[in-house]
Formats: structure tokens, sequence, C-alpha cells
């Protein structure tokens, strides 16, 4: 076996186990269950290619593989592990990855059937987040997600060491010592798990702090969302300074940034840099980062940002909608942005698109082409969040007020013994504040 699995070598160092400089040629396995589903199977393994790119991994072979029938104990038919196990040793390749997700006793009889390391996207998809986080919140989250995807796999890095040690001459350790580890290891992560949430909940409360604090102010925020590597990061550095990490690699960006922003009609706003979602993003890895989605997805106005010139455009619209349901935000004000107009040879991709997702915006973030349209209707968006409404105070609480009149805009003040009478346009997210003095809307 070329692998080389040991339990003190996780993802959370940011490596898949120990492949060394040398060992990093991939193939990758995908299976459609029909003729007709083999062009998708085929683009999805496109994707997995750009993520075991990103991660340092070279493809040598895709597999799209048809599946008549589920093997629970290989999950792929037995014709077919034999070839792929005859591949892998005349391509010299070291690790087997599977773009569905694969159980832990499936990766252990494929890795002796391959003889090599096999992994599944779930677990790419871990190892790209470990890489590329930078900031300690981020790391934090990987940590908590990788802890959480490697307890049911325990047994797989103990096999190997128990193997190992128990095998060699000299005594060795007793049968069994795997089994006992496993348990000891199994509460050790239990507790790291729960202490690691313990701090991300300490980050997420001031996340919420500053969250209020914003909701206080009356600012309308936008978040700028969608699939990765659409270009979310180059929008906002062409709209502000944030000078935000961009490359053309997926999941450049782990951690949200936020900046003010001030419209041509002298309107502030705060944009939000997200960290961007992919098709079947791991379910660990949505529960770790659930307090930075969560604050983008609470953003006023979700800007849906696409990139019209990708082959998977309408798929990854698609995905990116269903995760915004997932977190409950698909109510939200949502605008839809075609971006890399640009780089778009099919027009006829572009129009469909464009026919497709009504009232949508084509821009170029790069060449920034299109951002009159994108502000008027940001600006569009806005005037729809605020509302005008009466209201009666009375003059020993007008102090109350002072944040809704500081965001506001005062139509009329009339004094009348001790009331004052106002007739106020506000950001709907102060409608909270004014409850209480409420004497008609429009
Ligand atoms: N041609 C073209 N390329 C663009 C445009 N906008 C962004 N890009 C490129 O797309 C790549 C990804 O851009 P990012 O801004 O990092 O994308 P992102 O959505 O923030 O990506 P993640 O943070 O990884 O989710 C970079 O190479 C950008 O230069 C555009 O309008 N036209
Ligand atoms: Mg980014």
């Amino acid at each position: 076996m070329r692998s080389n699995l040991k339990p003190e070598k996780t993802i959370r160092e940011g490596r898949l186990y120990d492949l060394t400089e040398q060992e990093k040629k991939a193939i990758l396995v995908g299976v459609h269950f029909s003729s007709a589903a083999k062009l998708e199977c085929s683009e999805q393994l496109d994707e997995l290619e750009s993520l075991c790119e990103t991660y340092g991994l070279v493809t040598i072979l895709k597999m799209p593989c048809p599946l008549r029938e589920y093997n629970a104990g290989l999950y792929l038919g037995k014709g077919k592990v034999e070839e792929i196990g005859r591949l892998v040793e005349q391509l010299q390749c070291d690790i087997v990855i599977f773009d569905n997700e694969i159980s832990p006793q499936q990766q252990r009889n494929l890795e002796k059937a391959f003889q090599c390391t096999v992994i599944d996207r779930t677990e790419l998809i871990l190892g790209v987040f470990a890489q590329r986080a930078r900031t300690s919140e981020a790391k934090l989250q990987i940590e908590l997600a990788s802890v959480r995807y490697q307890v049911p796999r325990l047994r797989r890095l103990w096999t190997h060491l128990s193997r190992q040690r128990t095998g060699g001459s000299g005594g060795g350790y007793l049968k069994g010592e795997g089994e006992k580890q496993i348990e000891i290891d199994r509460r050790l992560l239990k507790n790291q798990v729960e202490s690691i949430q313990k701090e991300i909940e300490q980050v997420a409360r001031h996340r919420e702090t500053q969250r209020r604090e914003r909701e206080r102010t009356g600012i309308p925020t936008f978040a700028i969302i969608g699939y990765t590597n659409v270009g979310k990061s180059t929008l906002m550095n062409a709209l502000t300074d944030a000078d935000v990490f961009v490359e053309d690699k997926l999941f450049a960006t782990l951690d949200t940034t936020t900046r003010k922003f001030v419209l041509s009609n002298k309107q502030s706003i705060l944009l939000i840099d997200t960290v961007g979602f992919i098709r079947k993003i791991p379910h660990m890895l949505v529960a770790a980062f659930k307090s930075t989605l969560e604050e983008a997805v609470q953003a006023d106005i979700l800007i849906h940002l696409v990139d019209a010139s990708s082959p998977r455009a309408s798929l990854q619209i698609e995905a990116t909608l269903e995760i915004l349901k997932e977190l409950g935000a698909s109510s939200r004000p949502i605008v839809t942005v075609l971006n890399k107009a640009d780089q778009c040879q099919d027009s006829v991709a572009m129009a469909s698109l464009l026919e497709k997702n009504p009232k949508s915006i084509a821009i170029s973030a790069l060449q920034r082409t299109g951002f009159d349209a994108l502000l008027d209707r940001m600006m569009h968006e806005i005037a729809a969040l605020r509302k005008t409404v009466r209201l009666r105070v009375p003059q020993s609480h007008y102090a109350d007020l002072s944040d809704v009149l500081r965001e506001g805009k005062v139509f009329s003040r009339e004094y009348e013994e001790n009331d004052i009478l106002l007739e106020v346009e506000i950001p709907k997210s102060l409608e909270r504040k004014i409850a209480h003095y409420l004497i008609g809307e429009q």
C-alpha cells in the first residue's frame, strides 16, 4: 500500500494524509445511472478536477462509470473495481477520488483493492478548505468540520497503525490495541469538538453583536453571494477599496469582509463579500460555517453573482438557490447579476441566461462594465426596503428616535400640545423602533 495513513496526519494540517510531493496523481471516478446522465456526470468530474487542481493534485484520468447495481461493500461493480485497480497500477496513480460520497467501509475496501488512498468529494473539499483557511475563525470552523468527519473513520486510521505495530518483530502491541485506541480517540475527539464549538460560539456572539450594531444604524447591507470562483471578491474590490484576495481557484475566500460604500444618491450601504458555495456542499461544512454564512444571508439584500461564461452557470444557480433555501434565506430580496460578460463567447447562452433570470443584470467585475445598471438597481432595491410612516411621539420620548431620525427622511413635523407629529420615511429594519408611536403608514 503506497499511502501511509497515520492518525497524527490529518486533513486539519492542510494535507490529505501523507502524500509526498511526487505522489499526487489522481484518478477521478463519477457514476451515472443512465447514458443520458453521462454528460452531467462528466461535467461534475470537470468540477472535481478544478477542486483537485486547487488542492495541488494532478488529474490523470476522469472516469464516468455507469452504475447498474449499487454494491454495498465496494460501491462499484467488481469488474469496474478491477479495471480501476489495473489503471492505478499502470498509470502509477496515488489516489482515487470519488465524486459521490462513499462510506468508511467502502473506502477501506476500495483502498485494499486499489492499493492506494481513496477519498471522496467531501474529504477533498474539507482538504481544500483546510489548506486555504487564513483567519483564526475559518481555521476553527474547518477544524470542527474535519474532526466531525474523522469520527466514523477512526477505525480506518487505527487499523493501519494496529497492523503495523502487531505485525513486526520484537513483541509490538497486543491484538485489539487499535480497538481500544479508537475508544480513547473517540472520546478525545468528542472533547475537541466541544471545545472548538465553544470557541466558535464566542466568535459567533461577537459577530451577532456587530450585526445588531449594524441593524441599529439602519444602513442597508448587501451580501455578494454565489458559487465559488464567480468573481464575488473581484466585484467587492471593484466597488470598494477592500483589497480582498482574488484567485482563479476555488474557495479563495473563506471569511466575510464588510466595507462601506456610498451610492451616487449619497446613500451609504455596507457590502459583504462571502465564502462561495459549491454543489453538494458537505453538511459538516455548512454546520461549521453557519455563523459566517448566516451573517451573509441575513443581509437586507442579496446580490447573487453568477459566472455567465461558465457552461455550468444554470446548474450553479440552482445549487446556490438550494443552499440559500437550506439556510432559510430564500425569501430575501435577491438581485441576480451575470458576471464575466466580457468572457462570454456564446451570445446565445448569455441570452438564454437573461431570459431564464428575468430582471438580471449583465456586468464584468473585471472590466467594470454594467456597473451603472447594477448601482441603479441597488438604489431601487433600497427604496423598496423603506416605507413612509406617520408617528405621534411624546416630546419627552423624542430622544428615543435619534437613530430613526438620523437614518430616516423627515417630510413633516408638527407640534401638538405634548406630542410631535411626524411624517418620515424609514428603513424597514427600524420598524420595531417606531412601532410604539405609529399612527399610520403608506
Ligand atoms: N474575465 C473575467 N474574469 C473575472 C471577472 N470577474 C472575476 N474574474 C476572475 O475570476 C476569478 C475568480 O475571481 P474571485 O473574485 O476570486 O471569485 P470569488 O467568487 O470571490 O471566488 P471564491 O472566493 O473562491 O468563491 C479570478 O481569476 C478573477 O480575475 C470578469 O468579470 N471577467
Ligand atoms: Mg472570493
